[in-house]
């Protein structure tokens, strides 16, 4: 039996549905807990490539079960385009495959709308968001006021609930941010008519997890966007509003810490981030568009240029001591081939102080300076690269000092996004 994680070491996009699908292999259940259809996860079978946004990764395997745990939230329509484009490329998503949280939120028509009149009325202090409505339907979960998976089978439970929040948000909308009220009878029909549509797959999947586990199956837990996108951790504001770190397993499948025994960090060979805020290594010169054009950094979801900068230590450090890593991945180390020379960040000077650990405080983080040692590059192509040892002796020198830096070893190297360009090093 086996209970692990698979978790963001940065910003998000490290690679992780590349993982997940590839650890799936030998899972019974793959589980999301946390996040929405924010997320875009690329998997790579044979000559298909599968943008995944909701559904998690380990869909692409016959025989196992997927679920959305309580702490995602869920879009129904986004949902439906997603299973409809999985059955498009051969995948079919049926009830037997796929399992959905009776907690789980669920965003409404009001929380995109909201995502976006609130990115406007920010002006140039924006998030950045995907504009998937992900905060304003966590808001209304903390908040108490959210509808629920199980409040679409129940169509008085919905009219009530819908009503009450329509009223509120339509005085937002319209009151605050001079938007178009929304009409209450089309979202009511549309809303019980994906009820009906999703009743076969609403289930309790903590107990679903739990019967899992003690029948010795294997689960693995699929996270989304990355540690420094976490809302206690991250760099707040300019995070996502779930918590992406390890501790966000628990409350977002129901299951006890006791049960997980282990959390693999994935991490880019360098640093990316999509939206705002504070980025310490960011290259904003010709290696950083380097990176980009050959790394092909763009966001699966919008489309967006990502931000590409060094390897920062600080960061994977920061993952490591808060989700507990037990190993690590570096993906994408193919991206880094025919650069002369490597920069890792090891450390931040913070006026007359070196620290290692990431400032909570974006004034500190921004007078951060990033302390650089620089590694020797290696000229071939990674990317046939098939065991540790056909990797070239200066990218395993790399790996090896990722490792020493971080006091976690390296467990698999990714040198392109196929199955087959995955290498186990132990
Ligand atoms: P939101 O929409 O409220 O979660 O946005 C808040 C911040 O979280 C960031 N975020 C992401 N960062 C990296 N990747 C994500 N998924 C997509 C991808 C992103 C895309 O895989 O490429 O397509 O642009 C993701 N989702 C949320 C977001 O940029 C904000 O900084
Ligand atoms: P996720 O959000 O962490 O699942 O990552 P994304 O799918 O958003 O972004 C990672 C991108 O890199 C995808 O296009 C993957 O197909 C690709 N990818 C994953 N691993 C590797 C790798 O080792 N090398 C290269 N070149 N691409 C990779
Ligand atoms: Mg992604």
């Amino acid at each position: 039996m086996s209970v692990n994680i698979v978790l963001g070491a940065q910003w998000g996009d490290e690679g992780k549905g590349k993982m997940t699908d590839y650890l799936a292999e030998e899972a019974n259940v793959v589980a999301r807990f946390q996040g929405g259809n924010n997320a875009g996860h690329t998997v790579v079978v044979g000559e298909k490539e599968y943008k995944l946004h909701l559904i998690p990764s380990g869909i692409l395997h016959d025989e196992k079960l997927n679920i959305l745990g309580n702490g995602v939230v869920i879009d129904p329509k986004a949902l439906f385009t997603e299973i409809e484009y999985l059955e498009g490329l051969g995948t079919k998503v049926t009830p037997e495959k796929l399992a959905i949280s009776d907690r789980a939120n669920v965003i409404m028509p009001y929380h995109k709308e909201l995502d976006r009149l609130k990115e406007i009325a920010r002006g140039k202090d924006n998030i950045g968001t995907t504009g998937k409505g992900i905060g304003p339907c966590y808001t209304d979960k903390v908040e108490r006021s959210g509808i629920r998976m199980c409040d679409l089978l129940h169509a008085d439970v919905l009219r009530e609930k819908l009503k009450n929040n329509i009223e509120i948000k339509n005085k937002m909308i319209t009151n605050v941010f001079s938007g178009e009220a929304l009409d209450f009878e089309k979202i009511y029909n549309e809303y019980l008519e994906f009820g009906k549509k999703l009743k076969p797959f609403i289930k309790d999947t903590s107990v679903i997890i739990y019967d899992a586990i003690k029948e010795g199956q294997n689960v693995l837990f699929e996270g989304a966007q990355g540690t420094l996108l976490d809302i206690d951790y991250g760099t707040y504001p300019y995070v996502t509003s779930s918590n992406t770190t390890a501790g966000g397993v628990c409350n977002g499948v129901g299951v006890g810490p006791t049960l997980i025994e282990s959390a693999v960090g994935i991490a880019k060979a360098y640093t990316t981030r999509v939206g705002k805020g504070p980025f310490p290594t960011e290259l904003n010169n010709e290696m950083g568009e380097h990176i980009r054009t050959v790394g092909h950094e763009y966001g699966v979801t919008t489309g967006r240029s990502r931000r590409c900068g060094w390897l920062d230590i600080v960061i994977l450090k920061s993952a490591v001591r808060i989700s507990g890593l037990t190993s690590l991945v570096i993906t994408k180390i193919d991206t880094l081939a025919g650069i002369d020379k490597i920069s890792i960040c090891v450390g931040y000077k913070l006026d007359d102080k070196v620290i290692d650990y990431f400032p909570a405080s974006l004034e500190d983080l921004a007078k951060c300076e990033p302390i650089y040692e620089v590694l020797d590059g290696w000229d071939e192509s990674v990317a046939d690269a098939r065991t540790y040892d056909d990797l070239h002796p200066n990218a395993k020198a790399y790996i090896k000092r990722i490792e020493e830096l971080t006091d976690v070893k390296v467990a698999i190297v990714s040198v392109g996004p196929k199955r087959s360009q995955t290498i186990r090093v132990r």
